[in-house]
């Protein structure tokens, strides 16, 4: 079962991860540079079994970065919630007023000119995936906007066009813009190998949360690239998810616990029901998960 690699490593980080205090103040355990990998032949899709996981969030996400977008405020007029509490502990820093969440998306949804000023995450995944600025030089020793590179368009091109490729990647790592990022790319590099009319993928994640990012992780990586080979005419092959700082939060005790007593269930497999004219207009409605029969849903609380 794809899963087992998922909670072999999970056990491994909680029995004999190195104990550190990190950024966020809550602690992890963390070992360094884990793989897995993840056949998506015959639709399979690496989608957790052991605590159900929001996959259509975890959807609307990915095709969110796709559109470029970079504000909350169209993720909170689709229902999700996940990067609400960055751009929210930012405004209770910044005001000193203690608004609390709903009120927070509320007033997003309401007022466009709150979202521009508060909802904005900076410069983070879509802005660089599809629109990566360039600049080329206005003589005087100054510089102007070029054309911005759009890696994602640019990634079909080469895997149709020159499948061979050592090169057929993108990243969200741009380093001159990740001060200005409300969190610099966690899931930060795609890799993409063609072979035998398959197309497999690898995720390079510099830093993963076991307990929460990694179940949607996984799933948009795969995703991802199930969209990419469609749009290439190529078959699903494997994702090779790989981490740097894989670690598990002090705080997630009881869902390392509960997941392990747990066993995998049958294994999901995610479907798309048409093929669109370009990877930038896939749709949530199609979208679709089938044998899902996971078992309940493990709260855990996310260290901001
Ligand atoms: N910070 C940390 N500490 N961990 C993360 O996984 C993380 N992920 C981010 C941004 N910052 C992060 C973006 N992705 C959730 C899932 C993914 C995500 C952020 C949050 C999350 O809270 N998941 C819950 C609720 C899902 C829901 O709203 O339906 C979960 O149980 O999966
Ligand atoms: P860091 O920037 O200090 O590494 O903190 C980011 C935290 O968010 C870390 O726990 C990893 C986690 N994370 C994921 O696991 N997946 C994601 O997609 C994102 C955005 C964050």
């Amino acid at each position: 079962h794809f899963e087992d690699q998922y909670l072999r490593l999970l056990r491994e980080v909680w029995e004999r991860g190195d104990e550190r205090r990190d950024r966020t103040g809550v602690g992890t355990r963390s070992l360094f540079g884990p793989t897995l990998r993840f056949d998506l032949s015959d639709d399979r899709v690496p989608l957790l079994t052991t605590k159900r996981v929001a996959w259509k969030t975890a959807a609307r996400e990915m095709l969110w970065f796709l559109t470029g977008d970079t504000n909350i405020r169209e993720l909170v007029r689709q229902k999700v919630h996940i990067w609400t509490d960055w751009p929210l502990d930012r405004y209770r820093r910044a005001t000193g007023e203690t608004i609390d969440r709903d009120a927070f998306e509320a007033r997003i949804l309401a007022d466009p000119d709150f979202a521009a000023q508060w909802g904005d995450l900076g410069p983070v995944y879509g802005k660089q995936w599809v629109n990566w600025d360039t600049y080329e030089p206005a003589g005087e020793g100054l510089f102007r906007l070029g054309k911005p590179v759009n890696q994602i368009a640019e990634l079909v091109e080469m895997i149709r066009h020159n499948p061979t490729s050592r090169r057929l990647l993108f990243t969200g790592w741009n380093v001159a813009e990740l001060g200005g990022m409300a969190l610099p790319p966690c899931h930060m590099t795609y890799q993409y190998h063609v072979a035998g009319g398959r197309l497999s993928g690898m995720l390079w994640q510099r830093s993963c949360d076991l307990g929460l990012g990694f179940a949607f992780n996984a799933f948009s990586a795969a995703m991802l690239l199930r969209m990419l080979a469609q749009q290439c005419d190529l078959a699903p092959g494997e994702l090779v998810w790989s981490a740097g700082d894989a670690h598990i939060y002090l705080n997630h005790a009881h869902l390392v616990e509960e997941t392990l007593a747990r066993t995998p269930r049958s294994e999901p497999r995610l479907h798309i029901a048409r093929r669109p004219a370009s990877i930038f207009d896939y749709a949530i409605e199609d979208f679709a998960v089938t044998d899902y029969d996971p078992h309940p849903h493990i709260a855990a609380p996310v260290a901001v």
